[in-house]
């Protein structure tokens, strides 16, 4: 009994130990593990090939240790040599953090991942162009592509005057959209009083007066317009007091107030065949479905309501344009163009549409050509149509349409 009772104590302390000793043993091995900066596998030479920011695809930059130095940099103001990817350290499953060198000559966090098919796909903290990439290892010519991103300009202003008498008109210049934001932007304008009177505001687009104003209830002390500016737009106003006060106590203060945000869409201008955009084929492409006001509306078959652009085949082939996303409150139709001599075929080319319903709001679909089409280079018109009731203009508290802020996305390619 005693000898039993004796060698389960032993049994347990032996037990308890072991469990000490595993333990201690893997604490251990992961404080002893040497810390290896692994960098084998991107040693050498890596090209651009796509990014958010395609004027510098072609950059070609060589690894060495954990430095990638800058070999070829092209248009990107880069000096040969200059250290682009600084203290790569490599993390768990082909993942690597660096710093990577910015335009700015400051360094940015950044992240590197090497895919399975030894390309290598970056992304930077910092937002802006050119913050997403990648890098192969065979450089192949890339397709000419004309996106080129900007800084959308964002501003605001105000003034104050007053109406010194009853129905009283006052008439105003109050901003314009900048010329160099060719995706135009999101105008917000609005008359605020603290009078006993309601403000009436009267919008115009250029010289005329903006179609589609919401005339808004009465007995408010404020009215607001949203809309989207086409660039180099000017947007002027008339107001006065549609509910009056009694004469004796004019004059009455308002306030003009307006915000402005852009929309960077980097294939813009491209509302007539004239400026259509090179687009590479294989490639999501990503742009906004938005018509800016330019001279009192904006009508369905306005320039400003089109978007194209012109792929390049180089052999016999079908192709097919795929909307591969759209905002729900809008549609986009599609239709091909042969180029002939940098003019444009009068009738579009062939197409039978494949799947989905291209007049359906937020629908997606494709069109492929009936036919293989000989080499040269083809556009592409997007047209991009309203759904019923979405409105051009909102007035007040109502929402912004959400093709707006929302981008459609495309893709073209080559079908047998
Ligand atoms: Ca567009
Ligand atoms: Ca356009």
């Amino acid at each position: 009994m005693k000898t039993k009772l004796k060698s389960t104590v032993f049994f347990k302390v032996i037990f308890i130990l072991l469990i000490v000793m595993s333990c201690t043993s893997n604490d251990d091995e992961v404080n002893n593990e040497p810390q290896e900066n692994n960098l084998s596998a991107i040693q050498g030479e890596w090209y651009r090939v796509e990014s958010n920011n395609p004027v510098n695809d072609g950059m070609k930059i060589n690894v060495i240790d954990d430095a990638g130095q800058v070999v070829e940099p092209l248009q990107s103001g880069f000096a040969v040599g200059a250290i682009k990817w600084k203290d790569i350290l490599a993390q768990n499953n082909g993942v690597y953090d660096y710093l990577e060198l910015g335009s700015d000559a400051n360094y940015y966090a950044a992240e590197m991942e090497l895919n399975i098919d030894d390309t290598l796909r970056i992304s930077i903290a910092s937002s802006g162009a050119g913050n997403i990439q990648k890098w192969v290892r065979q450089y192949t010519s890339a397709e000419p592509h004309d996106c080129v991103p900007y800084d959308p300009a964002v501003f605001d202003g105000n003034f104050q005057s007053d109406w010194s008498m009853v129905n009283e008109v006052d008439a105003f210049s109050i901003m314009s959209v900048p010329s160099s934001d060719y995706g135009g932007g999101i105008v917000n304008i609005s008359v605020q009083t603290d009078s006993p009177v309601s403000p009436c505001l009267n919008l115009f687009a250029g010289s005329a007066l903006a179609t589609g104003i919401a005339t808004g209830s009465n007995q408010t002390s404020s009215r607001t317009y949203r809309f989207i500016g086409h660039p180099g737009t000017l947007f002027s106003g008339e107001t006065t007091d549609c509910d009056n006060a009694p004469s004796d106590e004019y004059p009455w203060d308002y306030t003009i107030s307006w915000t402005y945000s852009g929309i960077m869409d980097c294939y813009e201008p491209n509302d007539t065949f004239e400026q259509a955009k090179a687009i590479p084929k294989n490639q999501n492409i990503s742009a906004y479905g938005v018509a800016g006001f330019v001279e009192g509306n904006t009508g369905i078959y306005e320039d400003q309501t089109y978007d194209w652009y012109k792929v390049t085949i180089t052999e016999p082939t079908k192709i097919r344009a795929t909307l591969n996303s759209c905002p729900n409150d809008i549609h986009m139709h599609f239709r091909f163009f042969k180029n002939t001599n940098g003019n444009i075929s009068s009738i579009p080319v062939n197409t039978v549409q494949i799947s989905g319903e291209a007049h359906a709001p937020g629908s997606t679909y494709y069109i492929e050509t009936n036919n293989v089409l000989e080499p040269g280079t083809y556009l592409l018109e997007a047209h991009r149509l309203r759904g019923a009731g979405v409105p051009d203009i909102v007035a007040d508290g109502e929402g912004n349409p959400e093709h707006w802020t929302t981008p459609y996305s495309f893709s073209v390619t080559q079908e047998q």
